[in-house]
């Protein structure tokens, strides 16, 4: 990334693209997954590229979720891997979940890559690779089925950043608590989700790690309330509110960049 001016207005989504660039070229990243981040890059401004009030409210609903959690687990795709490895291992450890690969371009090849991204930064284990991935979720037909017997398939809170619909629907109806990590609140995966969080993962996570810092000795009864008193839906309506203020005191204030010459 040695391009990337360090003076450039936009220095940090271009380290950002360079970091699933890298990871594409190291082969865990999918190339659907590039296409996915222009997405999400694309919804980002819309929220104004910060951790929207909504979104924290609902990171720390989704940290409580984790806490209280029996078997709670967070999936790791191409995506997550490149962008923020070292801090899904952190939450891991911060909320004893834990770490499954799961694809859903599926190959044996991504999923070892990916396995090795993370035990490099630092992960003890990690679930869902080769032969651990023997249990499958029931209705879902994309090779996101297959899952850990020991992870997903018996956990109760699942953390899905980047998901598709499909199966956050699945896991659903499986009767799992679904946090789901997604810029757009108007994906299936957000609108299935439990808990949706509309934050940038690379934002989201450290918010978490935070959240779980300050939350870990809290006494158990408070974060059942915490999380009983969470409304997804509203929060998603909260969210799109946000979204359609912030547009209307753009156009008010007005939208074009000043020069001045010098
Ligand atoms: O690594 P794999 O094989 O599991 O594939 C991963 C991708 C992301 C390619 C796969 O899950 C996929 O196709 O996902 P979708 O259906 O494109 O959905 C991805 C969602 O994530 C979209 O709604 C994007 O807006 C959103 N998104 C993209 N980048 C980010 C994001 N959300 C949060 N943070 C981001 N950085």
């Amino acid at each position: 990334a040695s391009w990337v001016p360090p003076n450039h207005p936009r220095r940090e989504s271009l380290l950002i693209r360079e970091r699933l660039v890298d990871g594409f070229k190291e082969g865990y990243v999918a190339t659907q997954g590039l296409i996915a981040h222009g997405r999400g890059e694309c919804f980002d401004y819309l929220i104004g590229e910060s951790s929207i009030p909504p979104a924290l409210t609902a990171e720390r609903v989704a940290v409580a979720a984790l806490l209280i959690a029996k078997h709670p687990v967070i999936s790791v795709n191409g995506n997550t891997a490149a962008l923020v490895p070292r801090q899904v291992i952190e939450l891991a450890k911060l909320v004893n979940a834990k770490l499954e690969v799961n694809l859903f371009y599926r190959t044996r090849e991504r999923e070892e890559l990916i396995a090795r991204v993370l035990r490099e930064n630092g992960a003890e284990e990690v679930l869902g690779v080769g032969d651990d991935a023997s249990c499958t979720i029931p209705e879902l037909f994309s090779e996101r089925r297959r899952v850990s017997c020991r992870g997903i398939y018996i956990a109760d809170v699942v953390l899905v950043p980047l998901e598709d619909g499909d199966r956050t629907e699945a896991l659903r109806r499986m009767g799992k608590i679904v946090i789901a990590i997604d810029l757009n609140p108007l994906s299936r995966t957000s609108r299935a989700a439990s808990i949706t969080i509309v934050d940038n993962v690379v934002r989201a996570i450290p918010n978490m790690i935070k959240f779980a810092e300050e939350m870990r000795g809290m006494p158990r009864d408070e974060l059942i309330r915490i999380v009983r008193n969470f409304n997804n839906e509203e929060n998603l309506r909260s969210v799109i509110m946000f979204i359609r203020d912030r547009l209307s005191e753009l156009v008010s204030k007005g939208i074009t960049l000043e020069f001045s010459k010098s």
